[in-house]
């Protein structure tokens, strides 16, 4: 089939207009993340932050308080924030697993200012810091509102209960936003087609 340049450009850009709308799956994006882009309280023994991306669920972070701590990572770029999931520390005991008690999920943007927060994550009862409720290896899924944008997600754990955080496995389902130039270039693409599609019909 033949074609004429203009109408072949239509076409051309057309598909590609198409190609970014229809890439709208989410993909996990945390796995495999330089150590560079991870940051989290200092950890325990050889458990460090990056093992929490690693994609081995039975090699964890493990910060090295019994204070509050933290695990970060960096996106590099925004993103459309679906779910994140994850699983504590599994070595057959309770108190092992309850290194994922009292903890919130953050979604933060590229100046690290909280644009969305979980509800308390597996509390314990608050009174008795003995007294855990086992929350279990997971998966914990932590479901993100429609129409999240951030780059950092942020794992704490809020409460000094005389345990660290552990965390055998991060997941970040997500999606890239585009960079608004290219925002800008697929909306062109999308005018000139159909200006050129309704010329040529
Ligand atoms: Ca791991
Ligand atoms: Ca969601």
């Amino acid at each position: 089939m033949k074609c004429s340049n203009r109408v072949c450009l239509a076409v051309v850009l057309s598909a590609m207009c198409f190609a970014s709308v229809g890439n709208a799956a989410f993909i996990e994006v945390a796995e495999g993340t330089d150590d560079s882009l991870i940051g989290a309280t200092s950890s325990f023994g050889s458990t460090p932050k990056a093992n929490a991306v690693d994609g081995d669920l039975s090699t964890p972070y493990a910060s090295n308080t019994s204070g509050t701590s933290f695990w970060r990572i960096s996106l590099e770029g925004d993103h459309l924030i679906d779910e994140v999931i994850f699983w504590g520390r599994d070595h057959g005991t309770e108190s092992v697993r309850n290194r994922t008690n009292n903890i919130v999920v953050q979604v933060r943007d590229v100046g690290n200012t909280v644009v969305w927060e979980s509800d308390v994550l597996l509390p314990w009862d608050g009174v008795d810091p003995l007294d855990k409720i086992d929350p279990g290896f997971g998966p914990h899924v932590v479901d993100v509102p429609d129409g999240i944008v951030g780059e950092n997600i942020v794992i704490r754990k809020i409460q000094a209960d005389g345990d660290g955080m552990g965390l055998g496995e991060v997941q970040v389902w997500a999606m890239a936003v585009p960079e608004p130039s290219s925002v800008v270039l697929i909306g062109l693409g999308a005018s000139v087609a159909v200006i050129l599609s309704r010329r040529w019909r």
